[in-house]
């Protein structure tokens, strides 16, 4: 059994002062940073948008932020412009120890596709290349954390336990968006999909 950890998107704009700020993005930094030393293998991701992204309502005539849109994929929430590549808004939170990281997974730079798993994008079927990256290092047990818990923690810790990983997500260490109910319906989910809530 070799286990990781995958911080996920622990970004200045999903921060307070960010652009798509998830309240107490901030205070989970610290936590995780200790948390750290319980793994031998650790894995960062990091949300990275092309500007004009179509997961943008700004890209959208006559939409606002957290408006639905349909996507050719499906149903898509439009987002405040967020996590722009190379701006500072994307970079990581500045105290977030990224010194130790193995490997820095980006997603969300397909100008059509929004991506909030780690594994796959929001059409569910193109790969990021995580899974393979894990398969070859051996790595079977997968902790996550980060932001945002209803979001890209949710859909990455749903994908790697139907690819056979064995996931837990430490809440405690994760906030959420929380939007018209989408904390309780990512719990639901993620419990359905076998991940444990620790
Ligand atoms: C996320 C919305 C849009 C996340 C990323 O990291 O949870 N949420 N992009
Ligand atoms: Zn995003």
């Amino acid at each position: 059994m070799t286990q990781a950890l995958i911080v996920i998107d622990v970004q200045n704009d999903f921060c307070p002062g960010g652009a798509l700020a998830v309240a107490g993005g901030d205070e989970i930094v610290q936590g995780i940073n200790s948390f750290m030393a319980d793994f031998s293998a650790l894995i960062l991701t990091q949300d990275w948008h092309p500007a004009g992204h179509s997961s943008f309502a700004s890209a959208h005539d006559g939409k606002a932020p957290f408006e639905l849109t349909e996507m050719p994929y499906g149903p898509q929430v439009l987002w405040p412009d967020h996590c722009i590549q190379g701006s500072a808004g994307g970079a990581f939170h500045p105290d977030l120890n990224t010194a130790r990281a193995d490997m820095i997974v980006r997603k969300g730079y397909n100008p059509a596709i929004d991506s909030y798993s780690a594994f796959f994008e929001n059409d569910q079927k193109t790969p990021t290349g995580l899974h393979g990256y894990l398969q070859t290092r051996g790595i079977t047990d997968l902790t996550m954390v980060g932001l945002a818990t209803d979001f890209c923690v949710s859909f990455s810790a749903q994908d790697a336990a139907k690819l056979g990983y064995k996931t837990t997500v430490r809440t405690d260490l994760c906030r959420a968006i929380d939007l018209d109910g989408s904390l309780a319906a990512a719990t639901d989910a993620m419990t359905q999909a076998g991940v444990t809530l620790a």
